[in-house]
């Protein structure tokens, strides 16, 4: 009898020990989050990537433009990590902090979210994706991705390219920022495409940041080795293109004759290259998410329920469609 007791005190004893051990359910927080206090504004944290390429500043262009639209009800405040996903890191960390009620994040590469992510929910603060995917432990740490499908820009970009070229071609790639769900998967689906045509083969493929310049660098190297023929350029972003454009002439060849150029975007300089004959085909990739970001901030700040992922939408242009297109082009 005595036995039993001494067990069932045991029992109760590490019962009680496990409830208070932490192994509770997080605990709400305590302020920040969702709905703003009665009659105060809104306040958001946007963690803006960098301003990298012309694609980034028109997303940059039209979060803050929605903000400002909001004014009287929304005070947006910004941050540009140039890049580093540890100023991001400590940006998301400031927001919380000052108890911003939502965040926005364009996080520059897929991994390392979860830490900060979890302070975020900690603090109830919804966080909304725009641009790039993450992976993360548990898909709760954020509300929303507003984002385009980047492996069915790969495949469009393989598909153009082999249809234009019989599917016969040596290409050269031209990646997006290593790490970069864009870069990631519009390598996956280019790739996965190119490989139902056994006479497409990507000779040489790097880093280029999505960034001109190094676009450019990067495809003067590729020209330099005069035992390779390439036929096709495919960039991962149209700044980069841009760039190989630049280089293709400084090497004397025609772009978008001698060599193809195939990519993705759709900004102003790639229309105009297309018009001059430089630029072949670019698949739009709209940076135009404000009115998204804040249709689910506005819902999130209600209690509202938003989409999981929420697909932006792009088409395909070549340069018999360009000329039409470019004055009613938004970017
Ligand atoms: C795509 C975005 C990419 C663009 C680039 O959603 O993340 O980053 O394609 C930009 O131009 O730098």
């Amino acid at each position: 009898m005595i036995r039993q007791r001494r067990m069932n005190l045991a029992v109760v004893s590490l019962l009680a020990l496990l409830a208070f051990s932490g192994c509770k359910p997080d605990s709400p927080a305590t302020t920040g989050g969702g709905k703003p206090a009665d009659g105060k504004k809104l306040v958001v944290g946007f963690s803006q990537i960098g301003a990298e390429s012309s694609w980034r500043t028109a997303e940059t262009n039209s979060i803050r433009g929605e903000a400002e639209k909001r004014k009287d009800k929304v005070e947006l405040k910004f941050s540009d990590a140039q890049q580093k996903q540890e100023k991001q890191i400590e940006a998301l960390q400031a927001f919380i902090a000052q108890g911003v009620n939502v965040i926005i994040l364009a996080p520059v590469v897929k991994t390392g979210w979860d830490p900060v992510l979890k302070e975020a929910k900690q603090r109830n603060i919804p966080v909304i994706l725009v641009d790039r995917g993450i992976t993360v432990s548990d898909d709760s740490l954020y509300a929303t991705l507003i984002a385009a499908d980047f492996v069915a820009e790969g495949k469009q970009a393989a598909e153009w390219l082999a249809k234009k070229t019989g599917g016969k071609a040596n290409v050269v790639e031209l990646q997006g920022t290593p790490g970069a769900d864009a870069a990631i998967e519009r390598q996956k689906g280019f790739k996965d495409e190119l490989a139902k045509h056994p006479g497409m083969k990507i000779i040489k493929s790097q880093d280029g940041d999505f960034k001109l310049a190094k676009g450019k660098e990067v495809m003067e190297a590729f020209l330099k080795d005069k035992d390779s023929k390439i036929d096709a350029v495919f960039a991962h972003n149209d700044d980069m293109a841009l760039g190989a454009i630049q280089a293709i002439e400084d090497a004397g060849k025609v772009p978008g004759k001698d060599i193809l150029v195939v990519s993705i975007d759709g900004v102003k300089g790639a229309f105009e290259a297309m018009v001059a004959g430089k630029l072949n085909c670019t698949i739009e990739c709209n940076p135009l998410l404000g009115p998204a970001a804040f249709e689910a901030v506005e819902k999130l700040a209600a209690g509202k329920p938003v989409e999981k992922k929420v697909v932006v939408p792009g088409e395909l242009f070549e340069q018999s469609k360009a000329k039409d297109a470019i004055g009613g082009r938004k970017y």
